[in-house]
């Protein structure tokens, strides 16, 4: 059973400066923390619990597409291709596509090196004939392979999945799409799930469970806040609150002041008014063509779209066209 070991590379990203970015959030009007600072260990376990709420169909709707339509994506990608996975910390969903799609290898790319390298670990171990290459990197600064990642035959895939592209607000994930573009060049692809647009119950509820796990999702930030940055923050003043905007088409979450109250964080005072809130999170939601055409901004064009069998969710193959005028 000897094998090689995973390649790691580590690039040595420089951490997001939590105190920084927090305390540049709450100064400013409106107040916003980002949502990356969620998944701190606490709120990696809640996320994960979110997934298995009834609300949450996201992450069931994704996995039922990529396996009903595994054999389809291996065979319209080909075999010995190379795929990349920015933010493929956990290695979960590509397991679904791996023995269809016998990658040449597998390239996960992600911020947190110990839980990168534990998962690139395990999915060696699982797919023994699987060349894996882990990258420590900030994939939304430097999206690069890592030396020693080898040239293949087939072509070069990213795999985006989780509806992870609707964190960014259209613009943001214009730009990421193009970094993604740069990294599989011409020819190479993108494989990338996409919540869809649908009617506001559904998506109110999925982001507000009446378990109430989002809402401990959302305010363990800050409790996190409190241990970390010596904050604090009473809990018990704070409310979850997550409503879909139907005209800019994102989930929005905020936490929110229950009365009038001023809160420390690392040795600076924040006031707060009764109803007053902190956004949290934004969760763009996306028509199938209108998700295709901020594609197309970033150079790709539609191979094929799949969605479940309730249609709320969308997987998408996209690839990258020659660039204009060659
Ligand atoms: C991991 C960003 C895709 O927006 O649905 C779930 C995060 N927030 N419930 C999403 C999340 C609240 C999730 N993403």
């Amino acid at each position: 059973m000897a094998r090689p070991s995973i390649q790691f590379h580590d690039l040595h990203p420089t951490p997001a400066d939590f105190a920084a970015e927090v305390l540049a959030g709450l100064r400013r009007h409106p107040r916003c923390i980002p949502p990356k600072f969620f998944y701190d260990a606490r709120g990696s376990q809640l996320f994960d619990a979110i997934t298995a709420t009834p609300e949450y169909y996201l992450t069931r709707a994704e996995v039922e597409v990529l396996t009903a339509n595994a054999a389809e994506i291996a065979h319209r990608l080909g075999t010995g291709s190379l795929l990349v996975e920015p933010g493929g910390g956990s290695c979960a969903k590509v397991r679904i596509l791996l023995e269809g799609l016998r990658p040449c290898a597998y390239v996960p790319m992600d911020i947190s090196r110990e839980h990168l390298r534990a998962a690139a670990e395990e999915v060696a171990a699982e797919f023994p004939w699987l060349e894996v290459h882990a990258s420590c990197t900030d994939f939304t600064r430097a999206m690069t392979l890592p030396e020693g990642a080898p040239e293949p035959e087939g072509p070069r895939v990213a795999f985006f999945p989780g509806s992870s592209i609707g964190n960014f607000d259209p613009e943001g994930a214009v730009r990421f799409l193009g970094a993604v573009a740069t990294l599989v060049g011409t020819g190479g692809f993108l494989l990338i799930g996409a919540d869809r647009k649908k009617d506001k119950a559904t998506l109110d509820a999925a982001y507000d469970d009446a378990a109430g796990i989002t809402a401990d999702f959302n305010l363990n930030l800050l409790a996190r806040i409190n241990r970390e940055l010596g904050g604090d923050f009473a809990l018990e003043a704070w409310r979850h609150r997550a409503f879909y905007d139907e005209v800019v088409g994102r989930i929005e979450m905020h936490l929110v002041s229950e009365r009038e109250q001023s809160v420390r964080v690392a040795g600076e005072v924040f006031r707060f008014a009764a109803g007053d809130t902190i956004h949290t999170e934004s969760s763009y939601k996306y028509a199938d063509a209108e998700f295709q055409g901020l594609a197309a901004c970033a150079g790709f064009r539609s191979e094929a779209v799949w969605t479940d069998s309730r249609g709320l969710f969308a997987v998408h193959l996209l690839q990258v066209g020659a660039p204009p005028g060659a």
